[in-house]
C-alpha cells in the first residue's frame, strides 16, 4: 500500500513548497484527522522540534513520521556538501548527521536536496569531489544509524548538477551504498525528464533505487491545480510494486488545511481510476 505524508515545516517563508509552517503540533494532528498516515518534517535544526511531544503526538493520533526534510539548512544558513570551505562543509555534515539522529528516533529517512550546494564556474571537480566524499561520510553515519538517505534531483534553475533523474541514478549506484536511494519530485521531474513518456519512464527506470516520492503539481500547487498527469504517474507506481511514501511537498494555496485535503482527495480518485 501507497502511504501518504503532508509537509510540516518549523518555519519557512511564504514561497517554499510546505503545506503547514510554523505550528508543527497543530499541523500533525490536523494530517492525522484528515487522512494522512504521515507527516513530512522540514526542519532547519534537528532541535527545531521537541522530539519527544511530537512523538507522543504522532503515537496518540495514529500518524508517522515519513521523513525529514533539510532545506531550510541551505535556504537560511547556507550550508552546503559541496562548500570549498571544508569548516562549512564539515558544519553541513554535521547538521545532517543531527537530521539522521532524529530521523532514527522517529524510524524514518532523512531527504538530501538543497543541501547538496551548487557547483562553482571555476573548481566544478573539485566541487563534485567533495561532494563525493561528504556524502559517503554520511552514507557510513547512515549505515550505523540504520537510517536511509533520500538525495533527491532538483532542476536546474535551483540546482546546476544532477537534476534528472538518470544522472542522479548512475552517481548514486557509483557509490555503492545500500543505505543512499533516490527521491523523485514530480515538480522538479515535470521540468527535467525526456519525452513524452518521460516522466513514467524515469518511474519505472529507478525502481531498484526509489526511496520516497514528492508530489506536487507543474506549478507546484497541490496535484489537481496544475497539469501533471498524475494517473499516470500513480499507474506507473503501481507497477514497479511501490509501497512507500508519497509526500505532499506543494505550496499551501489557496491555503493550508485546503491544499491538503484536497490534494489528497484529488489523488485518492485519480489512483483509482476516476
Ligand atoms: C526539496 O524537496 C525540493 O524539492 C527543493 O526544490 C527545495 O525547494
Ligand atoms: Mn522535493
Amino acid at each position: 500500500m501507497i502511504k501518504y505524508s503532508a509537509s510540516v515545516a518549523s518555519g519557512g517563508t511564504e514561497s517554499m513548497p510546505y503545506i503547514f509552517k510554523g505550528n508543527v503540533r497543530d499541523a500533525v494532528e490536523f494530517c492525522a484527522k484528515n487522512g494522512f498516515d504521515a507527516v513530512e518534517l522540514h526542519l532547519r535544526k534537528a532541535d527545531d522540534i521537541d522530539r519527544i511531544l511530537i512523538k507522543e503526538i504522532c503515537d496518540k493520533n495514529g500518524i508517522t513520521v515519513s521523513t525529514i526534510g533539510t532545506g531550510m539548512g541551505y535556504t537560511f544558513d547556507k550550508l552546503s556538501l559541496t562548500d570549498s570551505d571544508k569548516m562549512k562543509r564539515t558544519d553541513a555534515i554535521e547538521r545532517l548527521k543531527e537530521h539522521i539522529d532524529l530521523a532514527s528516533f522517529f524510524n524514518c529517512a532523512v531527504i538530501i536536496g538543497s543541501m547538496r550546494g551548487r557547483l562553482p564556474d571555476d573548481g566544478r571537480e573539485t566541487a563534485m569531489k567533495n561532494y563525493r566524499e561528504s556524502l559517503l561520510v554520511l552514507a557510513d553515519y547512515a549505515e550505523k544509524k540504520d537510517v536511509t538517505l533520500l538525495v533527491e534531483p532538483v532542476n536546474r534553475y535551483e540546482i546546476n548538477f544532477h537534476n534528472s533523474s538518470a544522472e542522479m541514478r548512475h552517481f548514486l549506484l557509483s557509490l555503492g551504498s545500500r543505505k543512499l536511494k533516490m527521491l523523485l519530485d514530480t515538480y522538479h521531474m515535470n521540468i527535467e525528464e525526456f519525452g513524452p513518456t518521460g516522466m513514467y519512464d524515469s518511474i519505472r527506470e529507478c525502481r531498484d533505487i526509489l526511496g520516497h516520492m514528492h508530489f506536487a503539481d507543474s506549478n507546484r500547487k497541490r496535484p489537481g491545480a496544475g497539469h501533471i498527469d498524475f494517473a499516470g504517474i500513480i499507474r506507473a507506481l503501481n507497477e514497479i510494486g511501490y509501497e512507500k511514501y508519497i509526500a505532499f511537498e506543494c505550496l499551501p494555496w489557496p491555503e493550508p488545511d485546503i491544499a491538503a485535503v484536497e490534494g489528497l482527495k484529488y489523488i485518492k480518485s485519480v489512483g483509482n481510476g476516476g
